[in-house]
């Protein structure tokens, strides 16, 4: 089944918060934002702005009726800038305007005196003066200071990789309505609808039920709308609330950039010892996470770095310590992997580093550890079902790697100044929140007279295809075409307390709770046939729109059996809730069983590398991926297909650049250069592990919205392999992204050019 929203999609017709008919009376908005990173605000005069023609309101936090508070783990974040400026392009006043030119263009008459602070971008500099947010977090396994004992081959280094820009297509936006008594509706472009009506009710010092907020779809999200569209929602209430008009807030890209934190750089220290025979015996690395000015997710981003810091390789003795340390730069967030890249590129950096002490390759070492099952991760959950080996072997049979190897050997052999690379990048991530308490979800059904199905649940649809897979789900359980079910808005006010469609796990926690109110609906109709056809044990379903009985068809299609129900006085609609059984975790000891289950894969990556220029073309990637059953494999390869090539961008081309005084200087498309088509691997091969073994994924088939950009990992040691090939002196440089400046300098390093 394709995706139901590429007709309209295909043909622009689809709508999205900037395309919602303009209700009259509505004030467009402007933020006004910090210019600087860090200072105290000496005087703000708005006076010269207010008598801009067509300016309404200006508001500052001393116009916030509620709490001037929207950070969600940590209160540590004003809605509007009370007296202190933290980063650059923190809100501190809100224009409302009767367009948002003259918006715009009285931000150009705020007068802002600033007495400038120090300001820190840099990790480790916060981590030295003490600017941590949260505790420090340490994840144990055996002991690893005896460990290092039995090890033959001890390796230390360091490993940095940089943020990256979410650039969903449509920017952070909401327009929000007055409602009658002080209510305020919403539509948001927000992963997090819930969050959005708790952020809301606070600032507005309202109940959450006043609040009701409404989501069609997002042009992507990526994580970027996890936490931080409800800054931008909550200005927009503010506003109506206060204005008692709809007030539009559209971010443009420019704006969104500079204001929206992105993925968390991270930079790290890192020990990795092994034993003769090349297993992993010892394990000990420092992340310091570049988490900017407040909290936001970065705790819980932090403590996935955690988790995934061994990846998909067993390592009996370990001790993994990350740092939250609190910059001058706009808060970091969420991002597709959500810390779990960040803690893969240093143990893929690690294995690197031991390869190229002891001059083997790279890949020997990582098969040799790759994880089994009975296996225990640093985190004490057991490894199940574990699919690291049969992937990769999968991929070495499927690909023909030993020909690939030969063919890229004679090729350099060939070639001086042209060289190709190859990479092995196995991964394994955990599905569920690893904070236990979200991982749950709701649905609500209702099937109307005519036989036609309303469904609504707590996944918001960014461009993942969630709404088809739960519209594949009712179509499943009730026998009915597509066209009879409609997929409805995500809405605060029809699902309650919705965690954000995130952790890859908004199809396995809505789908689990749509197919519990679905399965109520069919229970109630069989029964209603059964004492209407006065049944016994005979069995009865439906199929292709039909009710059959003993197997045999009856007159009754769905339609009518829809309508005698109804007429029968049974009750048509139904709400479903799933919570997912057996995880839990315990902070205190940093052990339990957080995932509801891993999922694996193997990517084989070869690249050529330009060696006079620096410059690189993708030459294949070549994938065995776990998806479990795949519901939907036109989707799901979808999935696989964007999340490389984003995790690739994220590796190689992507600069995001802070300079010293935390201002961002790749703040627009003409400085920030990600992926495009012609950056997409020539050949892009994607196999499917089938498996049958994962019941807590959705109809067994596994989340797969994040992990796949993990395999672009493999990009940065594919580059590296092929400028080893070209200059054998040169050392892996273990910093990302691999631009063509530094492929270029790395190819040139200790050479002697003859
Ligand atoms: N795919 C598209 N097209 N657009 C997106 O914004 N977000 C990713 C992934 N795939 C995203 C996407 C992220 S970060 C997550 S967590 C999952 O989708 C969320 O959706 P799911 O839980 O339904 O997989
Ligand atoms: N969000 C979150 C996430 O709050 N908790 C998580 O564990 C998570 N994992 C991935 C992406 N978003
Ligand atoms: Mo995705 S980073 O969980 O929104």
């Amino acid at each position: 089944m394709k995706n139901i929203d590429s007709y309209t999609h295909t043909r622009g017709e689809s709508i999205y918060v900037d395309d919602l008919p303009i209700l009259g009376g509505t004030l467009f908005a402007a933020i006004f934002d910090a210019p600087l990173a860090h200072g105290k605000i000496v005087k703000l005069d708005l006076s010269k702005a207010k008598e801009v023609a067509g300016v309404k309101h200006i508001f500052t936090h001393q116009d916030i009726p509620g709490d001037n508070q929207i950070g969600g783990i940590f209160p540590d974040e004003p809605a509007l800038a009370d007296g202190a400026i933290h980063f650059r392009g923190q809100p501190i006043a809100l224009v409302l305007a009767s367009s948002k030119e003259i918006a715009q263009e009285a931000l150009q008459h705020i007068v802002l005196e600033v007495e400038e602070l120090p300001v820190v971008v840099d990790p480790r500099e916060a981590a030295q003066k003490g600017q941590l947010i949260g505790p420090v977090r340490t994840f144990k396994i055996g002991a690893v200071e005896k460990a290092w004992e039995q090890c033959t081959h001890i390796v230390e280094g360091r490993a940095d990789c940089n943020g990256q820009e979410h650039l969903y297509i449509e920017g952070q936006g909401s327009y929000a309505f007055p409602v009658e008594k002080d209510c305020i509706r919403v539509v948001s472009s927000t992963q997090g609808p819930t969050q959005v009506q708790r952020g809301i009710a606070r600032v507005l010092g309202i109940a959450m039920h006043k609040v009701e907020v409404d989501v069609r779809r997002l042009g992507g999200g990526f994580g970027g709308k996890e936490d931080q569209a409800t800054p931008f929602a909550v200005l927009a209430a503010l506003g109506a609330y206060l204005s008692k008009k709809p007030v539009k807030l559209v971010l443009d890209r420019e704006e969104d950039m500079r204001m929206t934190g992105k993925r968390h750089p991270y930079t790290a220290d890192f020990k990795i010892g092994l034993n003769k025979a090349l297993k992993i015996i010892a394990y000990e690395v420092d992340f310091y996470q570049n988490a900017g000015a407040a909290a936001d997710l970065s705790p819980a981003v932090l403590e996935r770095t955690l988790f995934h810091a061994t990846n998909a390789y067993f390592v009996p003795n370990a001790r993994l310590t990350a740092r939250s340390c609190q910059t001058n730069l706009p808060p970091n967030t969420a991002f597709r992997g959500f810390g779990g890249p960040q803690g893969k590129f240093v143990m893929e950096s690690a294995i690197a580093k031991v390869a190229e002490v002891l001059d083997i390759d790279k890949a020997q070492i990582q098969k040799a550890n790759l994880l089994q099952d009975g296996d225990e991760f640093p985190y004490g959950q057991l490894v199940e079902h574990c699919e690291a080996q049969k992937t990769w072997e999968q991929a070495e049979r499927d690909f023909d790697v030993e020909g690939m190897r030969q063919r890229i050997q004679a090729f350099n052999a060939q070639h001086q100044v042209i060289k190709k690379g190859l990479s092995w990048m196995p991964i394994c991530f955990g599905i569920s929140f690893t904070n236990t308490p979200m991982n749950h979800a709701r649905a609500l059904v209702h099937v109307y007279q005519d036989g036609s199905v309303g469904v609504s649940t707590g996944a918001v649809e960014m461009g993942q295809g969630v709404n088809t897979k739960m519209l594949q789900i009712v179509a499943q359980t009730f026998a009915l075409s597509p066209q009879r079910i409609k997929i409805e808005t995500t809405n605060t006010t029809r699902v309650a307390n919705t965690s954000p469609t995130a952790a890859s796990a908004g199809a396995d926690l809505n789908g689990k709770a749509l197919q519990i109110a679905c399965n109520a609906i069919l229970s109630r109709l069989k029964e209603f046939v059964q004492q209407q056809f006065e049944l016994k044990e005979e069995p009865i379903y439906l199929q292709d729109e039909q009710l059959y009985i003993d197997h045999q068809p009856t007159s009754w299609t769905w339609d009518k059996l829809v309508t005698e129900a109804f007429l029968a006085r049974i009750q048509l609609s139904e709400k479903g809730h799933y919570a997912t059984p057996k995880i839990n975790f315990d902070k205190t000891t940093e052990k339990g069983h957080p995932f509801a289950y891993h999922v694996y894969g193997t990517a084989i990556t070869e690249v050529t590398v330009d060696c006079i220029r620096g410059t690189y073309t993708f030459d294949a990637v070549n994938i065995v991926h776990d998806f479990g059953k795949s519901m939907n494999k036109i989707i799901d390869k979808g999935q696989v297909e964007g999340a490389l090539v984003q995790g690739m961008g994220w590796m190689t081309m992507e600069d995001l650049r802070y300079n010293e005084e935390g201002r961002l200087l790749s703040g627009a498309l003409s400085t920030y250069k990600v992926p495009d088509i012609f950056s997409v691997p020539k050949e892009l091969n994607i196999k499917f592990l089938e498996t049958n073994h994962s019941n807590l994924a959705i109809l067994k088939s596994k989340a797969v919205g994040e992990p796949p950009l993990m395999y672009g990992i493999g990009a940065h040691f594919a580059i590296t392999d092929a400028i080893k090939a070209f200059n054998p002196n040169a050392k892996g440089l273990f910093v990302a992204p691999m631009t063509h400046e530094r492929v270029l300098m790395a190819l040139y390093k200790d050479i002697i050019i003859r």
